[in-house]
């Protein structure tokens, strides 16, 4: 082929090129022609392989009409996109529009998620009793979750509670609480005996997910300070509610057990509230130990008292007869809307 007749399939390949992406009715189609145009197999494409038959002088002026129309069908493409995928963008935008005004009728109404009506029941049941309610930080430092409670620097039961750092200060000087005890010594701390407080809250421990445990969880603590308080009044207080919280027909029992910042200590059981047989673990109590009443700055002499810390996520487990802990979490509106 002559060079001029190269030129003339060059502009007559623009041409229809031109054409065809004008034709183009969205950007898939301008997609689906893109290759053929500009493909090796494409005319352009051709019309390229074809320079090599010609003298270098022709080869140079044809080349540059070559490109110089690659360019042109090359920002008309773009331009054709742009324009289609506006048009495309609207026509979606448009699709998607609610017009509220059509709903009528009732809206399904959400409601307070299964934990938060634990914790304001209990808050309510407690309340009833006299107490009132404390929150504190779930960030806390290793003095007000460890060591102002009695556990010292190396001891053992800081094990007890496999604990979550934070990155901030000297390490492991910072932490995320790992029960809500340090409120106790917040609340000690804030104002003078008596004290009757309930602190809700979060708890974050390096615990496996299983039907029982979550990494993350929640307790409810209670500290009682004034004169002559004694296990007795303990033993009371926990029945009183339990009675309230799950019914009146429930048995518990406290056992021995060991937590350093109260003592004596125990684990207080009560019977399974729906199959009535077994015993089920709530949480820990015990008379405060000396050494934290001291570091909150109470005299110990003069002033005794108990507390008690449990799982607010197994409480509501088991009034509700609940048997994965997971499903507080999940979040599925099946299950929620039941409770
Ligand atoms: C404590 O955390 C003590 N601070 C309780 C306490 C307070 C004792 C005041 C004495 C005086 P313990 O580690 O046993 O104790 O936890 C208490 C309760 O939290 C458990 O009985 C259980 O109901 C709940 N619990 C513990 N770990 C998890 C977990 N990973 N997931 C869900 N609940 C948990």
């Amino acid at each position: 082929m002559t060079a001029n007749q190269i030129l003339d399939d060059v502009r007559a390949a623009e041409t229809e090129a031109l054409a065809s992406v004008d034709a183009a009715a969205d950007t898939a189609a301008l997609a689906a022609i893109e290759p053929s145009l500009f493909g090796k197999s494409s005319v352009f494409g051709r019309l390229k392989a074809g320079l090599g038959g010609l003298d270098p002088e022709d080869r140079k002026v044809v080349g540059r009409a070559l490109n110089e129309s690659r360019t042109r069908v090359t920002d008309r493409l773009s331009a054709r996109r742009d324009q289609l995928s506006a048009v495309e963008r609207r026509a979606q935008l448009e699709d998607e529009r609610m017009d509220l005004t059509e709903v009528t009728g009732e809206l399904p109404m959400g409601h307070r998620h299964l934990l938060s009506q634990a914790h304001a029941r209990l808050e309510d049941v407690f309340v009833g009793m006299g107490f009132t309610v404390a929150e504190g930080p779930e960030v806390e430092t290793d003095w007000m979750n460890f060591e102002a409670l009695n556990f010292g620097d190396d001891h053992p039961a800081r094990d007890m509670q496999d604990t979550l750092y934070v990155d901030w200060g000297k390490p492991e000087s910072t932490l995320l609480r790992t029960h809500t005890s340090p409120v106790q010594m917040r609340t000690m701390l804030a104002q003078e005996p008596p004290i009757y407080v309930v602190c809700p809250g979060r708890v974050y421990r390096r615990d496996t997910a299983d039907a029982t445990h979550m990494p993350v969880f929640h307790q409810i603590e209670g500290l009682v300070i004034d004169r002559d308080i004694t296990f007795a009044d303990l033993a009371g207080t926990l029945e009183e509610f339990t009675r309230a919280y799950f019914g009146a027909d429930i048995e518990t029992r406290l056992r021995p057990s060991y937590f350093p910042f109260t003592e004596p200590s125990a684990e207080y059981d009560i019977t399974d509230p729906r199959s009535r047989t077994g015993w089920l673990e709530l949480g820990g109590c015990g008379m405060v130990h000396p050494n934290v009443l001291r570091n909150g700055g109470i005299d110990p002499e003069e002033w005794s008292g108990f507390a008690f810390g449990f799982g607010t996520d197994r409480l509501a487990m088991m009034r509700h007869g609940i048997t994965m802990l997971r499903e507080l979490w999940a979040n599925d509106v099946r299950f929620l809307r039941q409770f």
